[in-house]
């Protein structure tokens, strides 16, 4: 019977899956898993009725057009940081306080990944979310699906919340950069922001090619045949539920166990193939667990001891001299390349001036320097040397390196400026911060497109991004078609963003992020911050008169004021209750054939995206408009035969709401 064979080919390949994803013994080869996996694609779409929830056919992802929020049940807490031995002991006589005798512990690696918790009914999965900030986070069950180390059933019929890390392994991270690197697209900092950024995607299928797995290490459990007394114990418990738990984990009797085995995963963590980022050790039994309870944000049974940076000497072989966007001037020591926690370093920071003269650091010095996760790495101080009084005290830069305008302390700053505004260095350093994150966040434009850019005289204002065509990006080293369609496509998309974040974008002084949403939550127009007094501004709550009076003199200058005309004129709304997508066009599938007269197929098909439709190149019974410019080609007598809805500019144009 047909329901037997699908569910015995079901069985069968999350068997395979299992042993190949969480016990990480594959049994059978890559051919064999795929043709039956075809064979049970092939079978259910034939009777789509016996299609389970827990099929590996339904791994496979869609489209979203957005996350939504979800609040936890239970609340995901944080962990308190402990650095050494002090710490440690310090933290496990707190416990014994409350639980006086030697209190046993569990070891666990600290996994640098993404926090989620999973919930299962009846041994089902039915909703994945993210950590977000423990109180509310983001649904992201359909992507969280496609890592094959989230079963989809369980092997018993419990009713569990269970959490875990999602990371990314450290090989499949290298692999992916590079090809990203190969198709011109942004490469991942780290393997944690690579997890974040495949976990992130509201196109599932993107998700579903990154290699993704998860380590689980709580359960809380609502209904089951057998309810833990310990953690220890809930461990085992996890992987008989059919997770994939992290295998090194340790049980000791008091905290110098604890201590020894921090000691010894210092130097063994990086022979692993993902990121960890220190232990975290928890009290053993659930009955202390209980009496221990937790503070306003951590539970005081447990704690993180966080993994040293790491600290190694190399040659200072130069200072540079970095400008940014407020004209501050910093040196930067470009270094001899070492290899520090796994990766390689060739330029540090040396904070400023006042930090090279109070640590006499000279040109030629062999300096320590140490990195700790994820940050910039920093010059510490000089290593002790012969050479070191032979080599010439380093004296500041008088004059700006890149316009030559003499540079300036000022009034209680520690940096030097250069005030010139029209210094080249200032104005990439602007637009370098109007594409991050933090401001219109533009992917594909990084430093040296910009620098190219404006070396072109193409990019000399934020304004000027917008009127790019994919043509001035072909003019820049190494930019092909899909490269360039990329950046075309990033700009043009960051259109929406909301108002807060452009006013954060244009490096107004002391206008950072949380400013910009203070001065829009009170001008939501921007003819209202336009026209408003040094007074309004000023009595803004958390805003004082010096932010006031930049904010004031900002909106005041006329080369300013054309700029946001130019931005008005581009189609930009600033509009504090826009939106920043919509998902009115969810499920269509547009086909843009001809000239269009009021923008290009390129623009057309964004303004699509933004209102969450598709675009395809080819005309087909799932395409669901066909937009016919002038001199359109076979495409629109493809549509015809189809029956395909044909649309005319004006009509398409009316259908997106512009007219
Ligand atoms: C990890 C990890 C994170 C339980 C109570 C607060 C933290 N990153 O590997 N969190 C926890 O435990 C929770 N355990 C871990 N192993």
């Amino acid at each position: 019977m047909i329901e037997n064979e699908i569910k015995k080919l079901r069985d069968e390949l999350n068997k395979y899956s299992y042993n190949y994803y969480v016990l990480d013994n594959p049994l059978v080869s890559d051919f064999e898993y795929d043709t039956l996996f075809k064979k049970l694609q092939e079978l259910e779409s034939l009777h789509p009725d016996l299609i389970t929830p827990d099929s590996p056919t339904q791994r496979v992802g869609g489209l979203s057009t957005k996350f939504e929020e979800h609040k936890h049940k239970y609340r995901l807490y944080s962990l308190d940081n402990t650095y050494n031995e002090d710490e440690l002991r310090k933290w496990y006589e707190r416990v014994q306080k409350e639980c006086p005798g030697e209190v046993e512990l569990v070891c666990e690696l600290k996994i640098d990944g993404l926090a989620i918790a999973l919930t299962y009914q009846n041994g089902l999965f039915t909703t994945g979310v993210t950590r977000g900030d423990g109180i509310v986070g983001e649904n992201i069950t359909q992507n969280l699906k496609t890592v094959k180390a989230v079963p989809l059933r369980l092997f018993k019929n419990a009713d569990v919340e269970v959490r875990g890390e999602i990371y990314m392994p450290k090989t499949s991270f290298e692999k992916l950069n590079a090809e990203c690197l190969e198709n011109g697209e942004k490469t991942f900092a780290n393997p944690r922001n690579a997890a974040a950024g495949s976990l992130r995607q509201l196109d599932s299928t993107i998700t579903a090619k990154r290699d993704l797995s998860m380590f689980t290490y709580t359960a809380i459990i609502e209904k089951s045949d057998y309810i833990p007394k310990t953690h220890w114990d809930s461990l085992q418990y996890i992987k008989e539920l059919g997770f994939k738990t992290n295998p090194n984990i340790k049980l000791v009797k008091n905290i110098e166990g604890a201590i020894e085995f921090c000691e010894e995963w210092k130097t063994k963590r990086f022979d692993l193939n993902y990121a960890t980022d220190g232990v975290v050790i928890k009290v053993n039994r659930f009955d202390f667990q209980n009496e221990l309870g937790f503070t306003s944000r951590a539970p005081k049974w447990a704690t993180a001891f966080k993994f040293p940076p790491e600290e190694i000497s190399t040659k200072l072989l130069d200072i540079e001299i970095g400008v940014g966007k407020t004209g501050a001037v910093t040196p930067v020591a470009v270094l001899e390349p070492v290899n520090l926690a796994g990766s390689v370093v060739s330029r540090a920071s040396l904070h400023n001036f006042d930090e090279i003269e109070r640590l006499d650091i000279r040109i030629g010095d062999r300096v320590l320097i140490k990195k700790a996760a994820e940050i910039i790495p920093k010059v510490i101080k000089v290593v002790d040397s012969n050479e070191h009084s032979t080599l010439p005290v380093y004296i500041p830069p008088k004059t700006c390196p890149q316009c030559g305008s003499k540079l300036e302390f000022r009034e209680g700053e520690v940096n030097l400026y250069c005030n010139n505004d029209n210094c080249p260095s200032i104005i990439k350093a602007k637009l370098e911060y109007f594409v991050s994150k933090e401001a219109m966040d533009i992917d594909f434009i990084g430093p040296s497109v910009i620098s190219q850019l404006y070396n072109l005289n193409l990019v000399k204002s934020p304004v000027d991004f917008y009127k790019l065509k994919m043509d001035d990006f072909m003019k820049l080293e190494l930019v092909k078609e899909k490269s360039a369609s990329n950046m075309f496509t990033a700009i043009q998309e960051s259109k929406t963003r909301p108002f807060s974040r452009f006013l954060t974008a244009l490096s107004i002084r002391h206008v950072g992020k949380e400013t910009a949403e203070l001065i829009v939550n009170e001008f939501p127009t921007i003819e209202g911050l336009k026209a408003a007094s040094l007074e309004a501004l000023s009595n803004i709550e958390g805003i004082g008169g010096k932010i006031a009076q930049s904010v004031y003199d900002y909106f005041h200058n006329p080369a300013n004021l054309d700029m946001i005309d130019e931005f008005i004129s581009l189609g930009f709304e600033f509009n504090h209750n826009l939106t920043e997508k919509t998902d009115e066009l969810a499920g269509k599938t547009f086909v843009l054939t001809g000239t269009l007269e009021t923008m290009t197929r390129d623009e057309a098909g964004e303004k699509i995206k933004l209102k969450g439709g598709k675009t395809s190149s080819s005309v087909s019974k799932n395409t669901s408009y066909v937009v016919a410019g002038a001199n359109p080609g076979s495409k629109l007598d493809k549509a015809e035969k189809l029956g395909v809805i044909i649309l005319n500019e004006d009509e398409f144009l009316k259908l997106i709401g512009i007219r």
